[in-house]
């Protein structure tokens, strides 16, 4: 077993965190963080995984946030029963293996490296110092066991040609519930934490996969399939079985809440949605319309630095999609220049305050989050703000707020910016007209501590309903042409690109532009470039097939 930090999950590291609450402060504070108090309990929230990313909510659907640090394709989420951990299972380092990130810093470790198998399905032991998980190829999965600190070692579980999958540890620690197809069709097993006394838990019937005990220790809930149809099973410890949820469509994969009152299942024909139900099976509702779908469901006591709060007024940045592109000469070749915008269509200002002790440090950025009722909360870390000596600018920029790249149709990048900064403000214009949306009043109408290069507090951002505009050329906003063969390319811009700033999702961060290139006059004549397609919300405009 190997632990490793990401390298390119620097940014991970980075999204440090106290999304604690301080004191109501005054509109111009003169310092930049005050030391902010934990809110001491954690709160039960749920977990919705769909094919963007993972978001949380609260368990009524409200205060719905995404989670910075998890990717597309990251799936099998535990919240550990201390609810400072959160495992999971991604394939973004090229093979599905486990990972276990810190709720509050957001810092990742990869618990597993065997490129040969899929390593999945983890769920944790009482106490929060283990896991038990599936491993294996298709149709034959064992289980395992590993302490989260690393010493110890692997322990086999299970072993033989069966699939043996989804396992669940017991609220005793004595036993694990799992699914498997020893016996032919899926049935539920129980084995020890040792790996001793493998034995079936109850007869059920028809086949039943992914159990998940009840806090009481009495019961599992499950997926039965019975008929040819899924729904919510439950079965009890003394061998009874019964239905607890059944529509037409499927319903399934539930997962108890921490109290035990009620249970998440997904529910659907097709594209599934997440549903909650009481402990008994009654009053069945939808809890959010996902317009996504779901993939996957589970509630877990978070902290405060990371639960759903219906309080906090998070921004949101949409980037459109680009605009005004234009070929110029750039010394000896040719530059792609176009014109970016960023329009925050949140809940609250992107609010960013910068500080340091003396002129000599580097002006670190913190992000502010508006509460309702004047509280603020900081999430320290996000950023650091640089001198920018060129005229027009001479004042404070923020790198790497929107990135831009050229790339091939499959996805390989042949150009990126040369470092490009940002000055956050109102000025710039109105976000484009949302339904719903009320532009605030503008506060952030500075220009970013202009000609103050020894300037020790900066403040930026944009104000909801505003945006971030930058034409074409701006702030060195233009990619290299030069050399690169005629053909079709994806213009991507990305805001908030390492998802170090805090907003309500991150789906509708990037935008891209299907350009054609090409060289009419030959390759030491301008080049010409034709926008195709425009596409906000994607990264892959690709071409229409009559195209
Ligand atoms: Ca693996
Ligand atoms: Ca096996
Ligand atoms: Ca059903
Ligand atoms: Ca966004
Ligand atoms: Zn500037």
């Amino acid at each position: 077993m190997r632990r490793v930090r990401r390298a390119s999950g620097a940014l991970i590291a980075r999204i440090a965190v106290s999304l604690a609450i301080v004191v109501a402060l005054p509109h111009a504070a003169s310092h930049v963080a005050a030391a902010p108090s934990r809110e001491p309990d954690a709160r039960t929230a749920i977990l919705l995984v769909d094919r963007n990313g993972v978001s949380t909510m609260l368990p009524d659907g409200s205060a719905t946030v995404a989670v910075p640090w998890l990717q597309p394709g990251d799936r099998d989420l535990a919240v550990a029963p201390t609810g400072r951990r959160l495992a999971f299972s991604s394939d973004r380092d090229g093979n599905r293996e486990l990972y276990v990130a810190d709720l509050v810093t957001g810092a990742l470790t990869r618990l597993t490296s065997n490129p040969g198998r899929e390593d999945v399905e983890p769920a944790w032991s009482p106490d929060g110092s283990q896991l038990v998980w599936a491993a294996g190829t298709a149709g034959d999965h064992d289980l395992f066991r590993l302490r989260v600190d690393g010493n110890g070692g692997v322990v086999p579980l299970t072993r033989g040609s069966a699939d043996d999958r989804e396992p669940a540890w017991s609220p005793d620690g004595r036993t694990v519930a799992f699914a498997s197809n020893e016996l032919g069709s899926f049935d539920l097993w129980t084995v020890s934490p040792r790996g001793t006394a493998r034995a079936p838990l109850v007869d059920v019937p028809g086949d039943a996969r992914a159990p998940d005990w009840h806090p009481s220790g009495t019961s599992v809930a499950y997926t039965g399939i019975v008929g040819g149809a899924a729904d919510v099973w439950l079965a009890t410890i003394d061998g009874s079985t019964r239905r607890l949820i059944a529509s037409p469509g499927y319903d399934g994969r539930p997962d108890w809440s921490p109290d035990g009152t009620s249970f998440a299942f997904l529910r659907g024909r097709g594209t599934l949605q997440p549903w909650s139900a009481r402990g008994g099976g009654g009053g069945a509702a939808q809890i959010v319309r996902a317009p996504r779908g779901a993939v996957e469901l589970v509630f877990g006591r978070l902290g405060p630095e990371i639960a759903p709060s219906r309080a906090a007024r998070l921004p949101d940045l949409d980037q459109r999609a680009p605009s005004d592109l234009v070929v110029r000469a750039d010394g000896a070749g040719y530059v792609l220049g176009f014109t970016s915008a960023t329009d925050n269509l949140g809940h609250g200002p992107v609010w960013l305050r910068a500080g340091r002790g003396s002129p000599r440090e580097p002006m670190l950025v913190t992000q502010w989050v508006q509460h309702d009722g004047g509280r603020v909360a900081t999430l320290p870390g996000v950023g650091v703000l640089r001198y920018e000596l060129h005229p027009p600018h001479r004042h404070w920029h923020l790198d790497d707020f929107v990135r831009y790249e050229l790339r091939t149709l499959d996805g390989r990048g042949v150009a990126r910016d040369r470092k490009s900064g940002f000055c956050l403000l109102d000025r710039w214009g109105p976000a484009r007209r949302v339904q719903g949306l009320r532009p605030a009043q503008p506060r952030f109408i500075d220009d970013c501590a202009t000609r103050q290069p020894r300037a020790l507090r900066v403040e930026q951002g944009t104000s909801v309903g505003y945006t971030d505009r930058y034409p074409a050329y701006f702030h060195g906003q233009d990619l290299p042409l030069t050399g690169l063969p005629a053909g079709r390319y994806l213009l991507v811009q990305t805001a908030n690109p390492e998802r170090r700033l805090r907003e309500l999702d991150y789906a509708n961060n990037v935008s891209s532009a299907l350009v054609r290139l090409s060289w009419p006059a030959g390759a030491s004549s301008a080049p010409r470039v034709e926008v195709l397609r425009r596409c906000a919300g994607s990264e892959r405009c690709l071409p229409a097939p009559a195209d």
